[in-house]
């Protein structure tokens, strides 16, 4: 956004923040000042945490070429010329990592060439930015130039919110959500609720910033943050750079947060000068006192958030987390005795550093600190070593000051600028399919499959520096804060701990930064798409409800336990379909554990019997047969990606209601908006009584209000039938979409 567009925000933020302060009756924490001055309507709306609706005018709009596709064949849909506010599409999560940066990239142009023309010739058209592949991943690629301290953001990728790190309200959201912006509406979101994080101290020796998010998960879970804005604030933030804020509010997405935030500090400053920003730094220092929350606020937390966390930095040790769920957290030293007792392998056959998450200057440079001790005292890795810059700035960088040569020299092998093998885009050829094996990483996520589309590989979340320092010891047995290796004199060796400054003496190296304007007359842009295309597939409009309750419908999965989008749309190859609804669908449920029969991505068809049948496949039979049908799911359903192919797949394929315990935020909104109707038991023990064969009816549809609870009633092999209520938070507005179909069907 250019400079005078945030100024103008700024300078309105006053008069804004004073009228919210009057009608609520009390100071502003930061996220209520940032909500409050993009309030759509601010004296029509309601303010109630966790209850109201909030509707928004955000400042931008962000995509990448997964999810990004279905974005912009909605927002095509939506019949606009020009997109309403400023938008960027960044080719990031389609390079495969093979065998390093560019060959990766050689062959990921070839082998996407259909979809970025489809992404380059749309974004042209509809005046939105192009980042082209390897020009770096979403998140890092707009804190480096767009992120700035008060603005709004919605993202079609769930850790948008890393751009809280400069002190943004950044949320990952649908790509139904991201074209209706991008249309020109406002944008809805549930009013969170507030959690408060007090840092004090300071982070020290090994300890850093992933390690407060490491930890955080560990207290509040993977469901704790759920409609909920996690905002840091204290002393202690002041300790850490606005990179290390970064990575802490990216990963607040594994809380299931709508996002997190820190307070607007000279630690952001600095890096927006960094990042030739010197401009905004100054406004932003202008008006510091509204980019920060009341300082009554500051003074008595508990009073004005609806949680508080406090955590002692200096205390903090490093954590690591996994397998299989980030919020399996312990400090490293802990993490010997668990591993023994679990049986857990302990040998680490991989070691990956970087991603959207931690690939900042500071990152590369502690861990290329840990490697070089190492390397100076003759250790041999004894683990391969993959290396993700975020963005060009940071490669170009790294390999000027030395810290590529330094992976290189311990055999790391430095990857495209891209996604790679965070969402399982990585070809791995150490290990057999289905055999049980550890890795550690610096991502985010490390549900079952993630990394490399096997289940049995077990995956730990740590620092980039810790990760480094594994290396060396091959071992998860390894606590390199305390214990000691071997040298090659058969001494013993101790890592000293990490340093770094946080931005680079020198400045940012640029290279190619790979991005491209949109065109000045979209008129004469033609989108490509062929009609025969195998990757992009033109959407048609879900069917309207047809006004009768649901009767008896077939229950073809029921989930067991963790059901995060990526058991329920899987990633991997499957991205190369992210565009094409019909062959993407295949994919649907492959990763879901069977409540009923304990498989996994398949199950009994209800209505044949086949045994061990695909889920995709007995969708279609139903679907065939003109059979509508429900899922039955667990805790937090959805919870992970925004992707709304989750969404998508079951609707296309026939579902019409998702009955879980719990749902995670974003995809809870992607069911709404694709018209399935989305349900919670009301008493969660419920989930119990479905079983296998049995048939669920949805009745009083034509009576759906706000708040109003839903009656299902479930019919036995035998015809008994047993009725309870379930719950729903669809506004009338949200109803509407659910009669028309689907959000984008009530629009046109
Ligand atoms: C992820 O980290 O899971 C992804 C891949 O970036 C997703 C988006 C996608 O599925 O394309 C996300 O976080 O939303
Ligand atoms: Fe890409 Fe991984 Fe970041 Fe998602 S979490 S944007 S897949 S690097």
């Amino acid at each position: 956004m250019a400079v005078d567009q945030i100024k103008r925000l700024y300078e309105s933020m006053p008069a804004k923040l004073d009228q919210a302060r009057k009608r609520f009756g009390r100071p502003l924490t930061l996220a209520e000042k940032i909500l409050v001055a993009h309030a759509d309507n601010f004296e029509k709306q309601e303010w109630n945490r966790g209850k109201a609706q909030l509707r928004l005018r955000v400042d931008r709009v962000a995509l990448q070429d997964a999810t990004g596709q279905m974005a912009l064949l909605q927002f095509m849909q939506a019949g606009k010329k020009q997109v309403a506010v400023p938008s960027t599409v960044h080719c990031d999560h389609l390079i495969r990592a093979q065998s390093g940066a560019s060959e990766d990239m050689k062959r990921a142009v070839t082998e996407n060439s259909e979809v970025y023309r489809f992404l380059h010739s749309a974004s042209r058209k509809y005046g939105i930015g192009f980042w082209k592949p390897g020009a770096g991943i979403i998140h890092q690629v707009i804190l480096e130039n767009y992120a700035f301290p008060g603005g709004l953001m919605i993202g079609a990728d769930s850790h948008t919110p890393n751009a809280g790190g400069l002190g943004m309200v950044a949320i990952g959201v649908g790509g139904a959500d991201c074209g209706e912006a991008m249309a020109g509406l406002a944008w809805e979101v549930l009013d969170p609720k507030l959690i408060g994080v007090r840092l004090t101290g300071k982070l020290s020796g090994w300890t850093s910033a992933k390690d407060v998010i490491t930890y955080l998960l560990g207290v509040l879970t993977v469901k704790g943050g759920t409609n909920k804005i996690v905002e840091y604030f204290g002393p202690g933030a002041e300790s850490i750079s606005a990179t290390g804020k970064g990575t802490i509010c990216n990963m607040g997405a594994e809380l299931g947060a709508t996002t997190s935030l820190f307070q607007f500090d000279d630690r952001m400053a600095a890096y927006l000068g960094a990042t030739d920003r010197a401009d905004i730094a100054k406004l932003a220092q202008q008006y510091r006192e509204h980019l920060v929350a009341d300082p009554e606020v500051l003074a008595n937390p508990k009073k004005y958030y609806d949680e508080v966390v406090e955590i002692d930095l200096s205390e903090l040790e490093p954590h690591i987390v996994g397998p299989h769920s980030p919020d399996r957290a312990r400090p490293i030293s802990k993490l010997a005795a668990e591993v023994k007792k679990e049986g857990w392998p302990a040998e680490i056959k991989a070691a990956l550093i970087g991603s959207c998450t931690n690939s900042s200057y500071e990152d590369m440079k502690r861990s290329a600190h840990v490697a070089m001790q190492a390397l100076k005292a003759g250790l041999k890795a004894k683990t391969p070593f993959l290396v993700t810059p975020g963005s060009e700035r940071i490669y170009q960088t790294i390999k000027r000051d030395g810290m590529m040569e330094t992976f290189e020299k311990i055999g790391g092998t430095v990857l495209a600028n891209a996604c790679g093998p965070c969402i399982g885009q990585w070809k791995r050829s150490d290990v057999g399919k289905e055999e049980t094996n550890a890795i550690v990483s610096s991502f985010n996520r490390n549900f079952p499959g993630r990394n490399d589309g096997s289940a049995a590989t077990m995956s730990f979340l740590t620092s980039p520096e810790i990760v480094t320092a594994l290396v060396f010891a091959g071992s998860l047995e390894f606590d390199p804060v305390h214990g000691t290796l071997q040298g090659p004199d058969g001494k013993a060796f101790r890592f000293t701990p990490p340093e770094s400054e946080e931005l680079p003496a020198k400045g940012f190296a640029r290279g190619e930064e790979g991005y491209e304007a949109p065109a000045s007359d979209g008129d004469a842009v033609q989108v490509v798409v062929s009609p025969t295309s195998e990757r992009i597939q033109l959407l048609q409009p879900f069917p309207r409800w047809d006004g009768k309750d649901f009767i008896e419908l077939a229950v073809p999965v029921k989930t067991k336990g963790k059901t995060t989008t990526d058991h329920i749309s899987p990633a991997g190859t499957w991205l190369l379909v992210r565009g094409h609804l019909d062959k993407i669908s295949d994919n649907m449920f492959l990763g879901a554990n069977n409540a009923f029969t304990g498989e996994v991505g398949k199950g009994t068809n209800p209505v044949t019997g086949e045994k061990g049948q695909n889920f995709s496949k007995m969708a279609r039979e139903l679907k065939a047969k003109g059979l509508p049908w429900a899922v039955i799911g667990d805790e937090n359903y959805g919870e992970g990606s925004s992707r709304e192919h989750a969404a998508m797949s079951p609707r296309y394929l026939g579902c019409t209601v998702v009955i879980v315990r719990s749902f995670a935020r974003i995809h809870e909104t992607n069911l709404k908006k694709q018209g399935v109707l989305p349900l919670t038991f009301s008493k969660p023990a419920d989930y119990d009584l479905v079983e296998p064969a049995d048939f669920v009816s949805v009745t009083g549809l034509s009576q759906l209000a706000p708040g109003k609870p839903v009656a299902v009633v479930i019919t036995k092999p035998g015809g008994k039938t047993v009725t309870i209520q379930c719950q729903h938070t669809m506004t009338d507005e949200q109803i509407g979409w659910f009669k028309a179909g689907s959000a984008l069907n009530a629009l046109t």
